[in-house]
C-alpha cells in the first residue's frame, strides 16, 4: 500500500506512470505555446568562425560530433573489439523461395560472457550485391517473422501484453508480433536485403540493463560522458556493419540504417558516427533524435531523462530545465549525415514526437547539404498529412500512430531506389 501511494506520488509529481507511460496530458500540444527560440549554427564553430568549405566542415563535424558525445550520447569507446562472425544456419530457399535467409552471431572474442548480437539476414534471391536495410528490432528476431524455425531470443524481453513476455522471457505469442513493420517480402522484391538484431542484445532496455550488455565492458561509468543505452544500440549497428562488409552477398557501400522511436534515435546517431552508412532513415525518432530540443512541444529533454534515464549520457540531465544552454541542437545531428541521402518521417497521431520539430531539424540541415551542392529538403513549409517531399533530405508526416506503417516503406524503398541505387 505504501508503495502504491508513493508510485502514485511520484507519478503526480513527475507526470510520469510505470513502463514508460506518461501523462502527456501536462505537456505542450499548442503551436502557439511553443514560444522562440535560437538554434545554433551548424556552419559556426564553437570559437565562433563561419564554416565556407567543405574542408571546414570537416573539422567543424568532427566538433559536432564531440559535441553530441560531450552533452547528449556520450562517448563511443574507441578501441576495437574483436568480433567473431559465426554463421549459424542458412535457409537457401526462405519465404516461399523469395530469399536466402543467414543467422549469423556476433560474438566478442575478448568478451566471451557476453551475448552475442544474433542477427537475421534476408537476402533477395537471385540478386548479386544486394543493398541492404539494417535496423535493429524491440523484440527479438522471432518477432519480424512469423516463421516457426526462428528461435524464439532467450534474451531479457520488456513485459508485454498477451504473455508475449513471462518473466520478461519471450513465449511462441511474440512471434510475427512485429511483423507488419517489417514487410520483408515486399522490400526484397525490390531488390533490397534485411539485416535486423534484438537491440537488447547490445542492452536490455531498463536503467540497470547495462550489466548485461556491452557497456559492462567499454567504456568508464564514473564519466558524466560515458556512452547511454543509445549509443550502445548504435555501436552495435556499425558491429553488423562490420559483418555484412565480410558477406559477400550484400553491397557493403549501400547499408542503410534505419529505425523507429527510440531505434531511430540510435539510427541517426550511428549514422552520424559511422560514414560507411550510405544513407539513414529515422521514422518517428522524437525527441533526442530528429526533434529540435529547443521547441516545447511534446515530449522535452527533461521528460526523456526521467523516464529513461540510462539512454544518454549522464550530463545530458544537466540540460533538463535549461536545454537553450544545450551547445547543440537536434538539426545538427542530422546534418552530420550530409551530404548523404536522410529521410526523416512523422505520424499525425504521435503529436509526443512532435513532427513540426522533426521536420523542422531535417529542414534546418539545408546549409550543410548546400555545401555540397545538394538540396537538402528545398523548403521549410511544413508540408500536408502523406505528402513527402525533398530531395537528398526527404520527410513525410504520414496519418496515423506512433508505428511502422507499409505506406512509410513504400517511400522508404522510393528514396533508396532514387538516391541509394
Ligand atoms: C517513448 C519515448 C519516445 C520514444 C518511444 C519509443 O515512450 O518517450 O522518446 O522513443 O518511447 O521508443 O517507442
Amino acid at each position: 500500500m505504501t508503495r502504491l501511494l508513493f508510485c502514485l506520488a511520484v507519478a503526480l509529481l513527475t507526470g510520469h506512470f510505470t513502463n514508460g507511460q506518461v501523462a502527456e496530458s501536462v505537456y505542450n500540444y499548442d503551436e502557439t505555446k511553443v514560444g522562440t527560440y535560437k538554434l545554433p549554427n551548424p556552419l559556426i564553430n564553437a570559437s565562433g568562425k563561419a564554416i565556407k568549405t567543405r574542408a571546414e566542415w570537416a573539422t567543424r563535424r568532427i566538433e559536432l560530433l564531440q559535441l553530441f558525445a560531450e552533452n547528449v550520447y556520450g562517448k563511443t569507446p574507441k578501441q576495437t573489439v574483436r568480433l567473431r562472425f559465426q554463421t549459424t544456419s542458412v535457409d537457401s530457399s526462405a519465404l516461399n523461395g523469395l530469399a536466402i535467409r543467414k543467422l549469423i552471431s556476433i560474438k566478442f572474442v575478448d568478451y566471451p560472457k557476453l551475448p552475442s548480437i544474433d542477427v537475421l539476414l534476408y537476402v533477395p534471391k537471385g540478386r548479386k550485391a544486394a543493398p541492404v536495410f539494417l535496423g535493429l528490432n524491440f523484440c527479438g528476431n522471432h518477432c519480424v517473422t512469423t516463421e516457426a524455425d526462428l528461435p524464439l531470443s532467450t534474451r531479457w524481453m520488456m513485459s508485454g501484453t498477451g504473455d508475449v513476455s513471462v518473466n520478461n522471457k519471450a513465449t511462441e505469442k511474440a512471434r510475427g508480433m512485429q511483423e507488419r513493420r517489417w514487410p520483408i517480402s515486399m522490400i526484397l522484391k525490390r531488390g533490397y536485403a534485411v539485416a535486423t538484431a534484438y537491440y537488447g542484445d547490445l542492452e536490455p532496455d531498463y536503467p540497470e540493463g547495462w550489466h548485461a550488455g556491452i557497456r559492462s565492458v567499454l567504456g568508464d561509468t564514473t564519466r558524466a560522458d560515458n556512452w547511454g543505452a543509445i549509443g550502445a544500440w548504435a555501436w552495435g549497428m556499425s558491429r553488423i556493419l562490420d559483418y555484412l562488409q565480410t558477406d559477400p552477398a550484400i553491397d557493403a557501400k549501400r547499408v542503410i540504417s534505419i529505425g523507429h522511436s527510440r531505434i531511430g534515435k540510435a539510427a541517426l546517431w550511428a549514422g552520424a558516427q559511422d560514414d560507411r552508412f550510405a544513407a539513414v532513415i529515422a521514422n518517428e525518432s522524437g525527441e533526442g533524435g530528429a526533434a529540435l530540443s529547443r521547441r516545447w512541444y511534446g515530449e522535452t529533454v527533461e521528460r526523456l531523462n526521467i523516464s529513461f534515464p540510462h539512454w544518454f549520457c549522464e550530463r545530458y540531465k544537466t540540460y533538463n530545465k535549461r536545454v537553450d544552454d544545450l551547445p547543440v541542437d537536434q538539426h545538427e545531428l542530422l546534418a552530420l549525415v550530409a551530404p548523404r541521402p536522410l529521410y526523416v518521417a512523422s505520424a499525425d497521431g504521435d503529436q509526443w514526437s512532435d513532427p513540426k520539430g522533426e521536420f523542422l531539424g531535417a529542414a534546418y540541415t539545408t546549409p550543410v547539404y548546400a555545401l555540397y551542392g545538394k538540396v537538402g529538403l528545398g523548403t521549410t513549409t511544413f508540408p500536408a498529412v502523406n505528402q513527402p517531399i525533398g530531395q537528398t533530405v526527404r520527410y513525410h508526416d504520414r496519418t496515423g500512430k506512433h508505428d511502422v506503417m507499409n505506406y512509410d516503406w513504400e517511400q522508404y524503398l522510393r528514396f533508396a531506389d532514387e538516391l541509394v541505387r
